[in-house]
């Protein structure tokens, strides 16, 4: 393969920050374009503001910079897809098919597609999920997400492009605030704990998740993308597992370090999205092909958590 030319879309998100850093000290600063409808400047150069519907855009930005793989993170999540489900069709599933006719018209070597535990739904059986499972989501961004692992597994196929994808569980990391998804509380929970030693959660308190920390998700998907094809059977999104816990499992983990800290439950409507969602995930695809092997549990996440926390400055 070439040297990777790689342009980031949605690099101002929860995600797309810490991995811009990551693929930066991977494959070298100027080789790594971050893109977002929201300007980052500062934080972000070499930079590009990109609407993700804007297709003339796109492609000058790939001409100019030469680009041959993309990450494509542009999104709405879960609980603000719902505030708008046409906005967010649009911006999901057409972002997406822009994207995919440009890998296959600038013959782009390789895009990353992010899919999530939002393709489940209530006929998915919840426990030690499997790869295959009946997908009937509920949420418009489940929606989207299913459908797009339909479109790249279809471009595949009828195009021969190189498109890999992981079902990333709720995120949690220190670097950077989520927005507007149902598994943000298990952030919002440590920087409310070490502010005010008390959180209000909008889950109920046993609604189980899979979740999975910082480091281990960017490890996932560099490590996906890094794969000899020949390593790749799956062409839509892999299942993915690193923890499953509760709201109250995760307060416990944080009163070990801050014994006073408090929690209490005031669901609100992401309650029946999570509840839609699957409790724990079996990625023994992952795992054969491309070697996933997660690092961090709910324990030494949150030491990490609070001890990175209490010195940035993202808490004060
Ligand atoms: C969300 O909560 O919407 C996301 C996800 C699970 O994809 N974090």
């Amino acid at each position: 393969m070439k040297q990777a030319r790689i342009l980031v879309t949605g690099a101002a998100g929860q995600l797309g920050k810490v991995l811009t850093e990551s693929l930066r000290e991977k494959y070298g600063i100027h080789n790594v374009i971050a893109t977002d409808i929201n300007s980052l400047v500062e934080e972000l150069p070499p930079y590009e503001y990109l609407d993700i519907l804007n297709i003339e855009r796109l492609k000058s930005l790939i001409d100019k910079y030469e680009i041959n793989q993309i990450y494509h993170l542009a999104a709405i999540l879960s609980a603000s897809g719902e505030r708008n489900p046409a906005f967010t069709w649009n911006i999901n599933l057409n972002g997406l098919l822009g994207i995919l006719n440009l890998v296959v018209e600038k013959k782009i070597e390789r895009l990353f597609f992010p899919s999530t535990i939002a393709v489940f739904g209530n006929t998915t059986p919840r426990v030690n999920t499997a790869q295959d499972v009946p997908l009937l989501p509920e949420t418009i961004y489940g929606m989207s997400k299913t459908s797009g692992e339909l479109w790249c597994n279809y471009y595949h196929k009828k195009h021969g492009i190189d498109v890999r994808s992981i079902r990333y569980p709720g995120v949690i990391g220190w670097q950077s605030i989520p927005e507007g998804g149902t598994t943000d509380y298990a952030v919002e929970i440590y920087h409310a704990a070490l502010k005010d030693k008390h959180y209000t959660c909008f889950l109920e308190k046993d609604t189980r998740l899979p979740m999975i920390y910082m480091p281990d998700v960017i490890r996932a998907t560099i490590d996906l993308m890094a794969a000899d094809k020949s390593d790749i059977s799956l062409r839509y999104g892999y299942n993915l597992a690193a923890m499953s816990f509760t709201p109250e499992e995760i307060a416990a983990s944080i009163k070990k370090h801050i014994p006073d800290f408090t929690i209490d439950y005031k669901p609100d409507f992401r309650q029946a999205i999570a509840a839609s969602w699957t409790e724990s995930i079996d990625d023994s695809q992952a795992r054969k092909d491309w070697k996933w092997n997660p690092e961090y549990d709910l324990d030494s996440m949150t030491k990490d958590m609070l001890n990175n926390l209490s010195k940035t400055a993202i808490n004060k």
